[in-house]
């Protein structure tokens, strides 16, 4: 099999005895962090690779604009060497690889072989599926072929993006080339959705190497994202949320409103009805590098009913539009007690002086049965 740039840049930091290995352990543990996963995790990562098992993984990119992988680029923890030279095999990737054409196809095949059942196959972009699919052909092959045949090989199958997700940008109206995500077209299989124009990157690392690691996926939801990272609303964890509780709105873009960093509701922030977790996990390394942190609203770009359905600045419909009215008090007045907390202070108090009194009583006593009798 020929060997890639990448596997003989790989091999040398492997065999080079100046390369740190408290350093890889860092960065293990740094990626681990960086999806939630306990320090345990950053080890295991570590013992794992160092062992030489690297998942091999298949990158395939269809109808895209190369985002995903763009942001990929630009992580720190870890960075994409380390990445791709220390965490996993980077087997196939038209846009990092160096050989092309039909080398490039000889190394994908053979890495497929060589990996059966266990390469983590990564779809970037939309699959034309429209009059055969003959809108996005490599070496020949449609792109439903491509993925479905890479997808009989697979161990895992994670879908990069909204595209790869459900369509994405190639699929809005009128979608000329039936552009639809792979798990519409891989029907009845597993597919991890990281959905996202592009991606969080951190939300694929996190998928990725739990499935290096320990060979298993994160739980999903119903579109299989992982729970982790899309199983609240970006309302729900918004830093402006104090400024939409409170009522205050920028109501045009450059308003006073706008440059004090009020909620962006009102210009169609679709935050309340777009599960991410963008605002708690920014982008790159940059602080506030995601739409609201820069001041723009969510357009909604991890949800296929949202993201070219409705209108940019639209604003949506909300569940709880003003905050519930049931807040505890914060300043009950010093030095009193309400009587409801008397009560119910009393009642606990109560209940475990009873119950130390019981338990005393019970060990004070005999044992039912003993000789000494007793009333029990
Ligand atoms: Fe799609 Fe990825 Fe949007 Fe681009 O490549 S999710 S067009 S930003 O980034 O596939
Ligand atoms: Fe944040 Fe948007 Fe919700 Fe306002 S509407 S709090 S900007 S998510
Ligand atoms: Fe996308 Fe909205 Fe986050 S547009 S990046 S889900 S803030």
């Amino acid at each position: 099999m020929p060997l890639t740039t990448l596997d003989l840049v790989s091999r040398a930091r492997w065999t080079d005895p100046s390369f740190d290995r408290r350093d890889f352990l860092r960065v293990c543990s740094l990626a681990a962090a960086a999806v939630g996963l306990p320090a345990t995790a950053g080890e295991a990562f570590a013992a794992s690779a160092a062992q030489g098992r690297r998942p091999s993984v298949i990158w395939l990119s269809f109808q895209e604009c190369t985002g995903c992988t763009e942001t990929l680029l630009r992580t720190t923890k870890p960075a994409l060497d380390e990445l791709i030279l220390d965490l996993i095999s980077l087997d196939y990737h038209e846009a990092l690889m160096v050989p092309s054409g039909k080398l490039a196809e000889e190394v994908r095949y053979k890495a497929m072989e060589a990996n059966k059942g266990k390469f983590i196959l990564v779809v970037e972009g939309a699959i034309p599926a429209k009059d055969g699919g003959i809108y996005c052909k490599i070496g020949g092959k449609t792109a439903v072929d491509i993925l479905t045949e890479a997808a009989e090989m697979a161990g895992a199958i994670i879908a990069i993006g909204s595209c790869a997700s459900w369509g994405g940008v190639p699929s809005a109206e009128p979608n000329p080339t039936g552009a639809t995500g792979a798990p519409m077209i891989l029907k009845g299989k597993t597919v991890v959705t990281i959905p996202g124009c592009p991606a969080n990157p951190y939300n694929f690392l996190g998928t990725a190497l739990q499935y290096a690691t320990f060979g298993t996926l994160p739980a999903l939801d119903e579109l299989g994202r992982p729970m982790w990272a899309y199983g609240r609303t970006i309302h729900e964890h918004c830093p402006r949320r104090a400024h939409f509780d409170a009522g205050r709105f920028a109501q045009q873009f450059g308003d006073e409103g706008h440059r004090q960093g009020y909620c962006l509701y009102k210009l169609g922030c679709k935050g309340p009805v777009t599960h991410a977790n963008c605002s708690v996990q920014s982008f790159g390394e940059v602080v506030d590098a995601w739409p609201i942190g820069i001041g723009h609203p969510c357009i909604g770009c991890t949800e296929q009913k949202v993201l070219w359905s409705i209108p940019l600045h639209t604003t949506v419909d909300i569940e709880r539009p003003t905050p519930p009215d049931t807040y505890p008090p914060i300043h009950a007045e010093q030095g009193k007690v309400s009587p409801l907390a008397t009560g119910i202070g009393g009642a606990v108090v109560g209940a475990v002086a009873g119950a130390a009194w019981m338990a005393a009583k019970k060990v004070d006593e005999p044992a039912p049965g003993s000789s000494a009798g007793g009333k029990g």
